[in-house]
């Protein structure tokens, strides 16, 4: 993407932020004021309780977004959702070491400056947990932003991957005690691709989200970033890569983030298990709000960064109708849509999105997902009720 256009509208964000600082009313709750254009309204959402608030970002601690509060293409670095397993690692930048081991010609190690000499590239990419899920977090723990350092594709080709070098595997430098067999071992948080996977040319060694250097909690100094991918991907305070010829079976890939479900195997149903990989194809209605009589629906859609058919909405039992995806967006990045809302009447109503993309796959209802056993890739359709007053 165009450098110069991401940082124009960076600082016009800021602007309008710090404009709207100066004239906040306290008596606002906190997210309903950037949110908003003038004269505009939240509409209540009924399925939500009167309370509902995502807690505060603070260190250490899981942080999901309030979905209702999502107006902008980029998500705030402060309001991206957080999540790790083992607390947030603080890395010692000086003496920082990404090493790259196992099945290469060369081993090799960067330092924080080699990798920031190199060149660098960027993409917008969003993303969300695989734990996200519409009860309790309405879709809190997800975020879009842009995303800048070296391509993956180039530090592998320089170390040079031997022919029975397989799997990738990415370390983090935080350490967990797990118990495995009943006994403690001492792990890193790790994921893996399969090489094919590792050598696409989207993924990104990451340094820098939103035009800052990576925050502390979202993997100070560097982050692996597979655009396409559910949030576990994305390895944070990343170390090591390893490159061996069989497949990795730690915590995140072989036990946890572990998705249990029914499936056609050839003639048979059986129960199968997957570790979270590639984001399904979902939609989520977000917001509603009024401008004077005027009602407006909103809610994002993410994949694997297959192209887009459509988003469309239903109100009540009317028809489906198609709604308007925000130009910016672009293969990997989250795509929000927006839908008018003409002549909406006083009383509770019920509204649903579906996407469709350009193979014909429709978002599944929940009726039609498939028996599942987790709480792992929740992308069904998300019905929402909203009351319009009088
Ligand atoms: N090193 C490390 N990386 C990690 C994790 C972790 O526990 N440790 N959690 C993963 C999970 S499950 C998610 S959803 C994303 C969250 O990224 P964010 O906190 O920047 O939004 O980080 C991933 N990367
Ligand atoms: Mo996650």
């Amino acid at each position: 993407m165009n450098e110069e256009k991401f940082d124009r509208r960076t600082a016009l964000k800021r602007t309008l932020k710090t404009g709207m600082a100066i004239g906040a009313a306290t008596s606002l709750s906190p997210w309903a004021m950037p949110a908003l254009a003038q004269g505009e309204e939240l509409v209540t959402f009924t399925d939500m309780p009167e309370n509902y608030r995502r807690g505060p970002a603070m260190p250490g601690a899981t942080h999901f977004l309030d979905t209702r509060e999502i107006s902008s293409f980029y998500t705030d670095n402060e309001d991206f959702y957080v999540v790790q397993h083992y607390g947030q690692p603080v890395l010692d930048l000086d003496n920082y070491k990404l090493t790259v081991t196992g099945l290469v010609d060369n081993e090799k190690e960067y330092s924080l400056s080699d990798l920031l000499a190199r060149s660098q590239v960027q993409i917008d990419a969003g993303f969300e947990c695989g734990g996200n899920r519409p009860d309790g977090l309405f879709q809190g723990l997800i975020g879009n932003a842009n995303w800048r350092g070296v391509k993956l594709k180039d530090i592998l080709q320089e170390c040079g991957i031997k022919p029975e070098g397989k799997e990738v595997v990415f370390f983090g430098g935080d350490l967990g005690t797990e118990t495995i067999r009943e006994t403690e071992v001492e792990q890193s948080f790790a994921r893996s691709l399969p090489l094919e996977d590792a050598m696409r040319d989207e993924n990104l060694l990451a340094l820098e989200m939103n035009g800052e250097p990576l925050p502390q909690f979202h993997g100070k100094p560097l982050r692996l970033l597979i655009p396409g991918f559910y949030g576990v991907a994305n390895v944070k305070w990343l170390t090591q890569i390893h490159i061996q010829d069989r497949r990795y079976m730690g915590r995140f890939m072989g036990r946890d983030y572990v998705t249990l479900k029914k499936e056609s195997i050839g003639d048979q149903e059986r129960w199968v298990e997957n570790s979270v990989t590639r984001i399904h194809l979902k939609s989520s209605i977000i917001r509603v709000t009024r401008t004077g009589n005027q009602h407006k629906i909103s809610g994002f859609v993410l994949n694997d960064g297959t192209d887009l058919r459509s988003v469309e909405v239903k109100i009540d039992n009317g028809p489906w109708q198609e709604a308007q995806i925000d130009p910016q967006s672009s293969k990997y990045s989250w795509k929000l849509f927006s839908l008018n809302w003409n002549n909406a009447s006083a009383g509770e109503h019920t509204l649903i999105s579906r996407v469709t993309d350009i193979n014909g796959n429709v978002q599944l209802t929940r009726e039609q997902m498939p028996e599942k056993i987790s709480r792992w890739e929740n992308y069904g359709q998300f019905p929402r009720t909203v009351m319009i007053e009088a």
